[in-house]
């Protein structure tokens, strides 16, 4: 792109959208004219960007008539569904934050740090992968290219954040006492739900199938054996994951430290002498992932556990959002 960008925000209100502004802002992203997007219920409203007051559109099938060229979609799997090909189809770049076009064969599913690559055989829609997919990613990739990882075990500890205000809602009124279950299926506050989206007919929950299924597509790998638990837990921001490994290869435990700590986006955080590894507070605001606790699986042959901690909004959608629109701009 030679010119600055035209930028869409869509479903700018909401806590994904209100991140990609400040992410954008830290950033310096360049643009030409910016315009909000969101649901009739906010139409009206003004958001503020660098100092300046905009006021928020309802999104419609006429949004994208305008000279727009990238959009930024995070407004759930529905709007998702109908608007971004409308967008595509007006010459706009979408990345789209919703789960709604990231098993298409036709859409990219990108972690700039991962596979950049995949950016170039876009048709208008690139898909930024579930949260605690990309968090999950990072770590991941340097490893399978060294040693070819065989299996993979997910745990996670997720933040209430991910299920938007209505979860920080919960969790808040929860720790005053009062248990709402706006966002959830049982009070959060002093507990771990084991049911992240909805269950499907082989028992796993849809986000554990994300997991499973947007890593095979990332990592370009369908034969990786891949099983996932994801866990809500009273924590108001960033997602943790417990990651079991397997190679095909052996490793030297100093090598994995090196390959981690060299590869863009991570920070290695394991000092368990002074209890130090990544902690979801200290995560908080943060773009990178944090590793720790890194040490090898004794009970089978080349096996390693990781601590992966990163602030959900963030790399798990905003932040990994932008990576990609800049990507877009080379
Ligand atoms: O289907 P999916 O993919 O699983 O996605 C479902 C939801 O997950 C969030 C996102 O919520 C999405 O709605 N999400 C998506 N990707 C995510 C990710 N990677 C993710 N969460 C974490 N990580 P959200 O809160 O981030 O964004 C909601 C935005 O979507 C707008 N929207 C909804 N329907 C729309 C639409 N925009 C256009 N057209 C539509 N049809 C929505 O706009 C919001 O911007 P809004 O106008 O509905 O916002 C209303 C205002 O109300 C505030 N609000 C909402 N709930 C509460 C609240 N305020 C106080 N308490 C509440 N409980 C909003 O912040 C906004 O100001
Ligand atoms: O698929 O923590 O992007 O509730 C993001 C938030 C899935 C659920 C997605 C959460 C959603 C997730």
């Amino acid at each position: 792109m030679n010119k600055k960008p035209n930028l869409a925000i869509v479903g700018a209100t909401g806590l994904v959208g209100s991140t990609f502004l400040k992410v954008l802002e830290e950033r310096d992203f360049p643009f030409e004219n910016l315009y909000m997007m969101a649901s009739a219920k906010s139409a009206g409203k003004t958001v503020t960007f660098k100092g300046k007051d905009y006021v928020v559109e309802e999104l419609n099938e006429h949004s994208f008539d305008k000279p727009i060229d990238i959009a930024l979609f995070s407004a759930g799997g529905s709007t998702s569904e109908k608007y971004a090909p409308i967008a595509a189809a007006h010459g706009v770049t979408v990345v789209d934050n919703s789960s709604a076009w990231r098993m298409d064969p036709e859409v990219p599913l990108v972690v700039p740090e991962v596979n950049p690559e995949d950016i170039a055989w876009n048709k208008g829609i690139i898909a930024n992968p579930n949260c605690s997919t990309i968090q999950a990613m990072v770590p991941l990739k340097p490893l399978h290219d060294a040693y070819k990882i065989k299996r993979v075990v997910y745990s996670t500890y997720q933040a209430v954040s991910g299920a938007g205000l209505k979860g920080i809602n919960d969790l808040q009124e929860g720790l005053k006492g009062n248990d709402v279950c706006k966002a959830f299926a049982h009070p959060i506050a002093g507990n771990c739900i084991p049911h992240i989206d909805v269950f499907l007919e082989n028992g796993y929950t849809k986000e554990e199938m994300k997991m499973v299924n947007e890593t095979k597509k990332i990592l370009h790998d369908d034969s990786m054996r891949i099983t996932a638990t994801t866990v809500r837990v009273p924590v108001m921001s960033s997602h943790s994951e417990s990651i079991n490994l397997e190679f095909e290869k052996p490793f030297e435990l100093e090598d994995v430290k090196k390959l981690l700590a060299e590869f863009p986006g991570i920070v290695v955080q394991d000092d368990v002498q002074n209890a130090v590894y990544p902690l979801a507070r200290d995560c908080a605001g943060k773009n990178e992932v944090f590793v720790g606790r890194i040490r090898r699986d004794e009970s089978v042959e080349n096996g390693l556990n990781l601590w992966v901690v990163a602030d959900n909004i963030r790399k798990g959608a905003a932040t990994n959002a932008v990576q990609i629109a800049e990507l877009l701009l080379k």
